[in-house]
């Protein structure tokens, strides 16, 4: 089995009612929580990240000091710690084998820049357990699942991003990142497909 599935920030923050909560938040923890139950078994490795911000700073400039634009700064999100910063409660980790938190003190949009509690990066993971297929699901469309297709397409490895897994902040540029990553050599497919 070489085959991966990263499951992108499906955390509180992003979800409906959180700090940064997309439309379809909630429905794609569900359906990864329902895609897990079946398919779990398919993959050799389950990842799943969390934006880990630092409470006491900007995180970079991550966060707006006044008016977040929604493309560079944002609310603050994520920290560290807090409920926001929890997986979505739809969302059933039991069969996540590795937790990655990343944007400690930075901005850190792909799933690549994580770490777990003990140092292991998403880069040593592939290498470890021989990937060579990784599938994609999560949150934001145009920013976190976009960031971390991108990286997994450059680490060389095979990548298919559901589309039905996935929810994004905004429309027009979530439909410009799936057309993104596709151009840069993954394929769209619907989980159920
Ligand atoms: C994200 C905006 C800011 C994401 C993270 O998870 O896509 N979006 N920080």
């Amino acid at each position: 089995m070489t085959r991966a599935l990263f499951i992108v920030d499906v955390q509180n923050d992003f979800t409906e009612r959180g700090a940064l909560g997309v439309v379809g938040g909630d429905q794609v923890a569900e359906r990864v929580t329902r895609f897990l139950a079946e398919h779990a078994g398919d993959y050799r490795i389950v990842v799943a990240s969390r934006d880990w911000h630092d409470g006491d700073n900007d995180n970079g400039g991550h966060f707006a000091s006044g008016e977040p634009d929604f493309i560079d700064t944002w609310p603050v999100h994520c920290v560290a710690g807090t409920f926001g910063a929890e997986y979505d409660e739809g969302f059933d980790t039991s069969t996540v084998t590795h937790h990655l938190k990343k944007g400690q003190g930075r901005p850190a949009y792909s799933l690549f820049e994580g770490m777990t509690d003990d140092g292991v990066t998403a880069g040593h993971l592939l290498e470890q357990y021989g990937i060579i297929d990784i599938d994609i699901a999560g949150l934001a469309t145009d920013y976190c699942v976009r960031a971390s297709a991108l990286d997994a397409i450059e680490h060389g490895r095979r990548v298919r991003v559901f589309t039905d897994l996935v929810a994004g902040v905004h429309p027009d540029s979530s439909e410009r990142a799936l057309a993104e990553i596709a151009h840069a050599g993954a394929v769209l497919l619907d989980s159920r497909a």
